[in-house]
Protein backbone atom coordinates (compact mmCIF):
# COMPACT_ATOMS: atom_id res chain seq x y z
CA UNK A 1 0.00 0.00 0.00
CA UNK A 2 1.73 3.48 -0.92
CA UNK A 3 1.79 5.94 1.74
CA UNK A 4 0.67 9.36 0.71
CA UNK A 5 1.51 12.81 3.39
CA UNK A 6 0.32 15.83 2.86
CA UNK A 7 2.93 18.43 1.85
CA UNK A 8 5.22 20.48 4.38
CA UNK A 9 4.45 24.40 4.11
CA UNK A 10 8.19 24.10 1.96
CA UNK A 11 7.59 21.36 -0.14
CA UNK A 12 3.99 23.33 -1.08
CA UNK A 13 5.63 26.72 -1.26
CA UNK A 14 8.57 25.69 -3.40
CA UNK A 15 5.85 24.00 -5.83
CA UNK A 16 4.18 27.35 -5.66
CA UNK A 17 7.71 28.69 -6.82
CA UNK A 18 7.73 26.89 -9.78
CA UNK A 19 5.13 28.96 -11.47
CA UNK A 20 8.07 31.98 -10.87
CA UNK A 21 11.11 30.97 -13.29
CA UNK A 22 13.53 33.66 -12.38
CA UNK A 23 12.76 32.88 -8.52
CA UNK A 24 15.65 32.49 -5.99
CA UNK A 25 14.21 30.59 -3.66
CA UNK A 26 14.72 33.77 -1.19
CA UNK A 27 10.95 34.43 -0.50
CA UNK A 28 10.23 31.05 0.40
CA UNK A 29 13.15 30.89 2.86
CA UNK A 30 11.94 34.06 4.06
CA UNK A 31 7.75 32.69 4.40
CA UNK A 32 9.32 29.22 6.55
CA UNK A 33 11.51 31.77 8.56
CA UNK A 34 8.18 33.73 9.65
CA UNK A 35 6.70 29.73 10.47
CA UNK A 36 9.83 28.96 12.53
CA UNK A 37 8.74 31.86 14.41
CA UNK A 38 5.31 30.46 14.94
CA UNK A 39 6.44 27.21 16.27
CA UNK A 40 8.82 28.62 18.62
CA UNK A 41 6.06 31.10 20.11
CA UNK A 42 3.62 28.18 19.65
CA UNK A 43 5.60 26.38 22.26
CA UNK A 44 6.09 28.92 24.70
CA UNK A 45 2.32 29.09 24.74
CA UNK A 46 1.97 25.97 25.54
CA UNK A 47 3.96 26.04 28.63
CA UNK A 48 3.98 29.67 29.58
CA UNK A 49 1.82 28.84 32.51
CA UNK A 50 4.99 27.04 34.22
CA UNK A 51 7.56 29.20 32.60
CA UNK A 52 6.77 32.13 34.60
CA UNK A 53 6.14 34.00 31.20
CA UNK A 54 2.54 34.60 31.95
CA UNK A 55 1.70 38.40 33.21
CA UNK A 56 3.18 41.97 32.46
CA UNK A 57 6.34 42.86 31.89
CA UNK A 58 6.18 45.96 33.77
CA UNK A 59 7.25 47.86 31.08
CA UNK A 60 4.42 50.33 28.93
CA UNK A 61 4.73 50.80 25.59
CA UNK A 62 4.81 54.63 23.73
CA UNK A 63 0.74 54.36 23.93
CA UNK A 64 0.86 53.81 27.07
CA UNK A 65 -0.41 50.27 26.83
CA UNK A 66 1.37 47.49 29.71
CA UNK A 67 3.27 45.37 27.88
CA UNK A 68 2.81 41.64 28.30
CA UNK A 69 5.96 39.22 28.73
CA UNK A 70 4.62 37.46 26.20
CA UNK A 71 4.10 40.08 23.66
CA UNK A 72 8.01 41.00 24.31
CA UNK A 73 9.09 37.23 23.94
CA UNK A 74 6.93 36.90 20.58
CA UNK A 75 8.34 40.21 18.97
CA UNK A 76 11.72 39.40 20.43
CA UNK A 77 11.84 36.01 18.44
CA UNK A 78 10.33 37.37 15.12
CA UNK A 79 13.48 40.49 15.22
CA UNK A 80 16.03 37.74 15.88
CA UNK A 81 14.68 35.15 13.18
CA UNK A 82 14.10 37.75 10.53
CA UNK A 83 17.41 38.93 11.04
CA UNK A 84 18.77 35.72 10.83
CA UNK A 85 16.85 35.09 7.52
CA UNK A 86 19.11 37.99 6.16
CA UNK A 87 16.71 38.00 3.23
CA UNK A 88 15.04 41.22 5.25
CA UNK A 89 16.39 45.24 5.24
CA UNK A 90 14.09 47.24 7.57
CA UNK A 91 11.18 45.16 9.77
CA UNK A 92 8.21 46.83 11.58
CA UNK A 93 6.15 45.47 14.60
CA UNK A 94 3.32 46.73 16.31
CA UNK A 95 5.66 46.62 19.39
CA UNK A 96 8.43 48.68 18.38
CA UNK A 97 7.90 52.21 18.13
CA UNK A 98 10.91 52.69 16.11
CA UNK A 99 11.58 49.75 13.10
CA UNK A 100 14.60 47.24 13.04
CA UNK A 101 17.16 48.00 9.95
CA UNK A 102 19.33 44.75 9.61
CA UNK A 103 22.84 44.84 8.29
CA UNK A 104 22.67 44.17 4.71
CA UNK A 105 24.70 44.57 1.17
CA UNK A 106 24.21 45.44 -2.30
CA UNK A 107 22.92 42.61 -3.92
CA UNK A 108 21.16 40.72 -0.22
CA UNK A 109 18.03 41.65 1.50
CA UNK A 110 15.35 42.48 -0.56
CA UNK A 111 12.55 42.26 1.79
CA UNK A 112 10.00 44.27 4.05
CA UNK A 113 8.17 42.56 7.29
CA UNK A 114 5.94 44.54 9.14
CA UNK A 115 3.85 42.09 11.93
CA UNK A 116 1.48 42.37 14.81
CA UNK A 117 3.60 39.53 16.60
CA UNK A 118 0.98 38.82 19.60
CA UNK A 119 -2.31 39.59 18.77
CA UNK A 120 -5.24 39.63 21.46
CA UNK A 121 -2.71 40.01 24.18
CA UNK A 122 -5.72 40.80 26.66
CA UNK A 123 -6.24 36.24 26.29
CA UNK A 124 -2.52 35.62 27.33
CA UNK A 125 -2.78 34.54 30.99
CA UNK A 126 -6.55 33.52 30.39
CA UNK A 127 -5.36 30.61 27.59
CA UNK A 128 -7.75 32.29 25.24
CA UNK A 129 -6.69 31.98 21.47
CA UNK A 130 -4.25 34.51 20.28
CA UNK A 131 -2.18 35.20 16.85
CA UNK A 132 0.54 36.83 15.09
CA UNK A 133 0.17 38.60 11.93
CA UNK A 134 2.53 39.45 8.77
CA UNK A 135 3.23 41.05 5.69
CA UNK A 136 5.99 40.96 2.96
CA UNK A 137 6.71 43.45 0.86
CA UNK A 138 9.18 43.95 -1.57
CA UNK A 139 11.87 46.42 -0.88
CA UNK A 140 11.43 49.85 -3.22
CA UNK A 141 13.99 52.50 -2.01
CA UNK A 142 17.06 52.78 -3.46
CA UNK A 143 20.32 51.34 -2.04
CA UNK A 144 21.40 48.91 0.33
CA UNK A 145 19.33 49.88 3.54
CA UNK A 146 15.63 49.78 4.03
CA UNK A 147 13.61 53.11 4.70
CA UNK A 148 10.28 54.57 6.01
CA UNK A 149 9.18 54.60 2.48
CA UNK A 150 9.53 50.62 1.93
CA UNK A 151 7.22 50.25 5.77
CA UNK A 152 5.07 52.84 3.96
CA UNK A 153 3.60 50.90 0.95
CA UNK A 154 -0.34 50.08 -0.18
CA UNK A 155 -1.58 46.79 1.05
CA UNK A 156 -1.69 46.32 -2.54
CA UNK A 157 2.10 46.00 -3.05
CA UNK A 158 2.23 43.45 -0.71
CA UNK A 159 4.28 39.81 -2.07
CA UNK A 160 2.57 37.80 1.13
CA UNK A 161 0.38 38.16 3.95
CA UNK A 162 -0.66 36.03 6.39
CA UNK A 163 -1.51 35.02 9.81
CA UNK A 164 -1.05 32.12 12.57
CA UNK A 165 -3.32 30.91 14.88
CA UNK A 166 -2.09 30.12 18.27
CA UNK A 167 -5.26 28.12 19.41
CA UNK A 168 -6.32 24.38 20.40
CA UNK A 169 -3.93 23.59 17.66
CA UNK A 170 -1.48 25.95 15.42
CA UNK A 171 -2.36 27.46 12.26
CA UNK A 172 -0.36 29.00 9.82
CA UNK A 173 -1.93 31.00 6.98
CA UNK A 174 -0.46 32.73 4.18
CA UNK A 175 -1.78 34.50 0.89
CA UNK A 176 0.09 34.95 -2.21
CA UNK A 177 -0.49 34.73 -5.84
CA UNK A 178 -4.25 34.83 -5.90
CA UNK A 179 -4.25 31.67 -3.03
CA UNK A 180 -4.81 31.51 0.17
CA UNK A 181 -3.57 27.83 1.84
CA UNK A 182 -3.39 26.73 5.61
CA UNK A 183 -1.16 24.84 7.13
CA UNK A 184 -1.21 23.00 10.69
CA UNK A 185 1.42 22.22 13.21
CA UNK A 186 2.35 18.34 13.40
CA UNK A 187 3.60 18.84 17.10
CA UNK A 188 5.39 15.16 16.08
CA UNK A 189 6.88 16.40 13.29
CA UNK A 190 7.51 19.78 13.95
CA UNK A 191 6.36 21.02 10.76
CA UNK A 192 3.38 22.79 9.55
CA UNK A 193 1.03 20.37 7.21
CA UNK A 194 -0.90 21.50 4.58
CA UNK A 195 -4.68 21.24 5.99
CA UNK A 196 -6.36 24.19 4.31
CA UNK A 197 -5.71 23.97 0.64
CA UNK A 198 -7.10 26.94 -2.03
CA UNK A 199 -9.03 28.74 1.39
CA UNK A 200 -12.21 30.36 -0.31
CA UNK A 201 -14.33 32.86 2.09
CA UNK A 202 -18.42 32.18 1.28
CA UNK A 203 -19.58 35.46 -0.02
CA UNK A 204 -22.28 35.87 2.83
CA UNK A 205 -21.36 34.64 5.94
CA UNK A 206 -23.08 33.43 9.50
CA UNK A 207 -20.99 35.27 12.42
CA UNK A 208 -20.18 38.63 13.32
CA UNK A 209 -17.33 39.45 15.51
CA UNK A 210 -17.59 43.09 17.25
CA UNK A 211 -17.12 44.67 20.75
CA UNK A 212 -20.78 45.30 21.22
CA UNK A 213 -20.18 47.01 24.54
CA UNK A 214 -19.19 49.96 22.55
CA UNK A 215 -22.39 50.01 20.60
CA UNK A 216 -23.64 53.68 21.90
CA UNK A 217 -20.39 55.35 21.05
CA UNK A 218 -20.80 54.15 17.53
CA UNK A 219 -22.03 56.84 14.29
CA UNK A 220 -25.54 55.57 13.26
CA UNK A 221 -24.32 53.97 10.07
CA UNK A 222 -22.40 51.24 12.31
CA UNK A 223 -25.25 51.01 14.95
CA UNK A 224 -27.47 50.19 11.93
CA UNK A 225 -24.87 47.46 10.35
CA UNK A 226 -24.67 45.96 13.43
CA UNK A 227 -28.78 45.68 14.13
CA UNK A 228 -28.81 44.58 10.72
CA UNK A 229 -25.99 41.46 11.69
CA UNK A 230 -28.00 40.64 14.96
CA UNK A 231 -31.50 40.58 12.56
CA UNK A 232 -33.11 43.48 14.68
CA UNK A 233 -33.26 45.46 11.51
CA UNK A 234 -32.33 43.08 8.01
CA UNK A 235 -35.28 43.20 6.91
CA UNK A 236 -35.94 39.69 7.66
CA UNK A 237 -32.80 37.86 6.69
CA UNK A 238 -31.55 35.22 9.36
CA UNK A 239 -29.48 36.72 11.86
CA UNK A 240 -25.75 36.01 12.07
CA UNK A 241 -24.56 34.56 15.15
CA UNK A 242 -22.15 36.52 17.26
CA UNK A 243 -18.86 35.78 18.07
CA UNK A 244 -15.64 37.58 19.76
CA UNK A 245 -12.61 36.18 21.55
CA UNK A 246 -10.78 39.32 21.82
CA UNK A 247 -8.23 38.12 19.17
CA UNK A 248 -8.84 39.70 15.99
CA UNK A 249 -7.00 36.49 14.30
CA UNK A 250 -8.66 34.25 15.84
CA UNK A 251 -12.00 35.56 14.90
CA UNK A 252 -10.89 36.35 11.38
CA UNK A 253 -9.88 32.68 10.87
CA UNK A 254 -13.67 31.64 11.74
CA UNK A 255 -14.58 34.29 9.30
CA UNK A 256 -12.21 32.70 6.93
CA UNK A 257 -13.06 29.44 6.97
CA UNK A 258 -17.31 29.91 7.73
CA UNK A 259 -17.89 33.35 6.84
CA UNK A 260 -18.93 36.55 8.18
CA UNK A 261 -17.68 39.86 9.35
CA UNK A 262 -15.40 41.16 11.51
CA UNK A 263 -15.70 44.93 12.40
CA UNK A 264 -14.20 47.14 14.98
CA UNK A 265 -15.25 50.46 14.24
CA UNK A 266 -14.04 54.17 15.27
CA UNK A 267 -16.29 56.00 17.79
CA UNK A 268 -17.76 59.59 18.02
CA UNK A 269 -15.91 61.70 19.68
CA UNK A 270 -16.50 65.53 20.80
CA UNK A 271 -18.66 65.19 17.41
CA UNK A 272 -15.55 63.77 15.17
CA UNK A 273 -15.16 59.55 14.05
CA UNK A 274 -11.75 58.44 15.58
CA UNK A 275 -10.06 56.28 13.69
CA UNK A 276 -10.67 53.05 16.27
CA UNK A 277 -7.77 50.39 17.79
CA UNK A 278 -6.18 48.24 15.22
CA UNK A 279 -2.78 49.71 13.27
CA UNK A 280 -3.45 49.68 9.44
CA UNK A 281 -0.09 48.35 8.62
CA UNK A 282 0.52 45.35 11.62
CA UNK A 283 -3.45 44.27 11.49
CA UNK A 284 -5.69 45.88 8.92
CA UNK A 285 -3.69 45.88 6.06
CA UNK A 286 -2.13 42.26 5.98
CA UNK A 287 -5.13 40.98 6.78
CA UNK A 288 -7.01 43.11 3.66
CA UNK A 289 -4.90 41.43 1.26
CA UNK A 290 -5.10 37.87 2.87
CA UNK A 291 -9.49 38.35 2.37
CA UNK A 292 -9.20 40.23 -0.91
CA UNK A 293 -7.29 37.21 -2.25
CA UNK A 294 -9.73 34.72 -0.69
CA UNK A 295 -12.28 36.33 -2.28
CA UNK A 296 -13.49 38.96 0.78
CA UNK A 297 -13.38 42.66 1.16
CA UNK A 298 -11.73 44.64 4.02
CA UNK A 299 -13.00 48.34 4.09
CA UNK A 300 -13.20 51.85 6.63
CA UNK A 301 -16.66 51.74 5.69
CA UNK A 302 -16.26 54.39 2.94
CA UNK A 303 -12.65 53.29 1.78
CA UNK A 304 -11.03 49.98 0.81
CA UNK A 305 -7.89 49.21 2.57
CA UNK A 306 -5.99 47.34 -0.06
CA UNK A 307 -6.06 50.92 -1.56
CA UNK A 308 -5.02 52.89 1.13
CA UNK A 309 -1.31 54.38 1.60
CA UNK A 310 -0.35 54.41 5.02
CA UNK A 311 0.90 58.11 6.67
CA UNK A 312 2.65 56.38 9.99
CA UNK A 313 3.94 53.69 11.28
CA UNK A 314 1.34 53.73 13.74
CA UNK A 315 -1.63 54.81 12.07
CA UNK A 316 -5.01 53.24 13.35
CA UNK A 317 -8.20 52.66 10.87
CA UNK A 318 -11.34 51.72 11.27
CA UNK A 319 -11.93 47.81 10.06
CA UNK A 320 -15.22 46.29 8.05
CA UNK A 321 -13.17 42.61 6.89
CA UNK A 322 -14.88 39.45 5.70
CA UNK A 323 -17.80 38.27 3.25
CA UNK A 324 -18.11 40.51 0.23
CA UNK A 325 -21.72 40.32 0.56
CA UNK A 326 -21.75 41.70 4.70
CA UNK A 327 -19.35 44.12 3.91
CA UNK A 328 -20.88 45.75 1.36
CA UNK A 329 -24.31 46.15 3.04
CA UNK A 330 -21.75 48.28 5.89
CA UNK A 331 -20.19 50.60 2.79
CA UNK A 332 -24.01 51.23 1.43
CA UNK A 333 -25.06 52.34 4.73
CA UNK A 334 -22.07 54.65 5.40
CA UNK A 335 -23.13 55.71 1.73
CA UNK A 336 -27.30 56.21 2.30
CA UNK A 337 -25.80 58.15 5.41
CA UNK A 338 -24.11 60.47 3.35
CA UNK A 339 -20.19 59.81 5.87
P1 LIG B 1 -4.60 43.40 22.24
O1 LIG B 1 -3.58 42.62 21.49
O2 LIG B 1 -4.07 44.70 22.80
O3 LIG B 1 -5.34 42.57 23.25
O4 LIG B 1 -5.69 43.90 21.18
C1 LIG B 1 -6.33 42.90 20.45
C2 LIG B 1 -7.10 43.60 19.31
O5 LIG B 1 -6.25 44.37 18.57
C3 LIG B 1 -7.86 42.59 18.46
O6 LIG B 1 -7.19 41.41 18.32
C4 LIG B 1 -9.15 42.41 19.21
O7 LIG B 1 -10.20 42.02 18.38
C5 LIG B 1 -9.40 43.79 19.80
O8 LIG B 1 -8.12 44.44 19.86
C6 LIG B 1 -9.96 43.74 21.18
O9 LIG B 1 -10.18 45.06 21.61
P2 LIG B 1 -11.34 45.39 22.67
O10 LIG B 1 -10.87 44.79 23.96
O11 LIG B 1 -11.40 46.89 22.71
O12 LIG B 1 -12.59 44.78 22.17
Amino acid sequence: MEHTRRPTLIEYVLSQQKAHPGATGEFSILLTQIALAGKIISRELKQAGLAGSLGLSGETNIFGEEVKKLDQFANQIFVRTLEGSSMVCIMSSEEMSEPAEFECDQVGAKYVVVIDPLDGSSNTDVNGNLGSIFAIYPKISKGPRGSEEDLLQPAANIAAAGYIVYGPGTVFVYAADGCVSGFTLDIGYGEFMLSHPDVKIPHKGRYYSVNESYYSKWDRPTQMFVDYLRGTDSGGAKPHSSRYSGSLTADFHRIMLEGGVYLYPGEIKDGKKTSGKLRLLYEAAPLAYVVYQAGGLASTGSHRILEMKPTDLHQRVPLIIGSAEDVIVAEELNRKRGL
